[in-house]
C-alpha cells in the first residue's frame, strides 16, 4: 500500500518547494502569448521542458505538478517528463481539476468542475506515473457581497469529493482554495475570506473522513486587492496570513504551500520569507513552502521568447529565482 502520510511529508521536505506547471491549454496559450509566444502542442512542450529539463532543479523542488498532456510528453532528453522527474528524485503530480464555470446560484461566482469522471482519469494519471494530484476552486471577493455562503459551502463539497477519490486511488491530494488577488478588498477582508474559507472547508472534510494527514493545503496569501491602491507591507501579510492559517488550519495537515496569485517574482519571494518568520515566531504547527506558478516562471519566460537560443539562459533565471524562493524558507 502506499504511504500517502510519508508522500506528503516528503513534499513538504526542508528548503523544497513544489512547481504549480499545470496551466492548462488555455492559460498556457495566454501566458505564451503575454511573451510573444505562440502556441501549439509542440511549443506547450518546450515550455514545461525549459523548466523540467533545467539542470540542478532537484535542490530546490520536492514535486512538480503538471497537466495532463504534459504526463505524455517527452524532454528534449527523450525521456517521458515523469521519469525525467523521478530519476531526479522530484515527485510528479497531475492537475485534475477540469477548470470553473459560473456557478448557477451565484453566477459572478465560480465552481469547479471534474468529478464526474475523477476515478477513471485518476487510475490513468497513476498509470502515467503521478503520485500526487491538485484541485483548484476560485473564490472572488467582492465587498462584504462576496464570496456567498453557499459559494464557499459547495466549493469546499467538491474539494472533499476530490479528497476523498484521490486518496482511495493512493495519490495524495492538494486541496487549493485561491482567492483572486483582483478587486479593491482590503487585506483583512482577504484575512477573513481565507479564514471563513478553510474553517468551512475543514468541517466538510470531516463529514467526507478526508485523512487529514495526508492531504497539503495551497493557499493564498492575505493581501490587499490589486485594484485597492493599498501596498501591503511583508510583515502586514505575514501578520495576516499566519492569523488567518493559524485560525483555521488544524495542526494534522502534512503542510501548507503558497500559490503566488498574480504577484511579482519578488514580491511573492519577500512575503514568503516574512510569513515563514511569523510563522516560526507564532510556533505554527504545520510546515511552509512554495507551489508558485507565475513567480518562479515569469522571469525565465522573459528571457526566453520561444526560441532554442535563450533556453541556457533562461534556466538559468529559474534557477536564480528558485534559489531566492528557497532562501526564504530559512528565514528566522
Ligand atoms: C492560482 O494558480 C496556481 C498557482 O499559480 P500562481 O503561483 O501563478 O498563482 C496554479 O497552480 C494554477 O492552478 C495552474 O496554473 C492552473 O491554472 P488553470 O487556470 O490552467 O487551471
Amino acid at each position: 500500500m502506499t504511504d500517502l502520510v510519508a508522500i506528503a511529508r516528503s513534499l513538504m521536505a526542508p528548503g523544497k518547494g513544489i512547481l504549480a506547471a499545470d496551466e492548462s491549454v488555455h492559460t498556457a496559450t495566454a501566458r505564451l502569448a503575454d511573451y510573444g509566444i505562440s502556441t501549439s502542442a509542440d511549443m506547450r512542450r518546450q515550455f514545461r521542458d525549459l523548466f523540467i529539463g533545467a539542470e540542478g532543479i532537484e535542490q530546490y523542488l520536492s514535486g512538480i505538478i503538471l497537466f495532463s498532456e504534459t504526463l505524455l510528453q517527452k524532454g528534449s532528453d527523450k525521456k517521458l517528463f515523469p521519469k525525467s522527474l523521478v530519476a531526479r528524485g522530484i515527485f510528479p503530480g497531475i492537475k485534475v481539476d477540469l477548470g470553473t464555470e459560473p456557478f448557477p446560484e451565484s453566477s459572478h461566482e465560480l465552481i469547479t468542475q471534474g468529478l464526474l469522471d475523477l476515478p477513471e482519469r485518476l487510475m490513468q494519471y497513476k498509470k502515467q506515473g503521478a503520485v500526487f494530484t491538485k484541485w483548484r476552486a476560485v473564490i472572488r471577493i467582492d465587498g462584504d457581497d462576496l464570496p456567498t455562503n453557499v459559494a464557499l459551502h459547495e466549493n469546499a463539497k467538491r474539494l472533499a469529493s476530490y479528497a476523498k477519490e484521490v486518496q482511495s486511488a493512493g495519490l495524495v491530494p492538494i486541496l487549493e482554495p485561491e482567492i483572486l488577488l483582483e478587486g479593491k478588498h482590503s487585506r483583512i477582508r482577504a484575512r477573513a475570506v481565507i479564514e471563513e474559507m478553510f474553517q468551512t472547508l475543514f468541517s466538510v472534510l470531516a463529514e467526507h473522513s478526508v485523512d487529514r494527514a495526508s492531504i497539503i493545503v495551497k493557499t493564498s496569501m492575505a493581501l490587499s486587492g490589486s485594484a485597492s491602491g493599498k501596498k501591503d507591507t511583508p510583515e502586514e501579510v505575514a501578520e495576516d496570513t499566519v492569523a488567518a492559517l493559524v485560525a483555521s488550519v488544524p495542526p494534522q495537515v502534512a503542510g501548507i504551500v503558497f500559490l503566488s496569485g498574480g504577484q511579482t517574482p519578488d514580491q511573492a519571494t519577500a512575503n514568503l520569507a516574512a510569513i515563514t518568520r511569523r510563522a516560526n515566531e507564532a510556533g505554527a504547527p504545520w510546515p511552509l513552502t512554495f507551489s508558485f506558478a507565475r513567480a518562479l516562471q515569469d522571469e525565465a519566460l522573459e528571457v526566453w521568447k520561444g526560441k532554442e537560443e535563450n533556453v541556457p539562459a533562461a534556466r538559468s533565471a529559474f534557477l536564480a529565482r528558485l534559489a531566492k524562493v528557497s532562501a526564504a524558507l530559512s528565514s528566522m
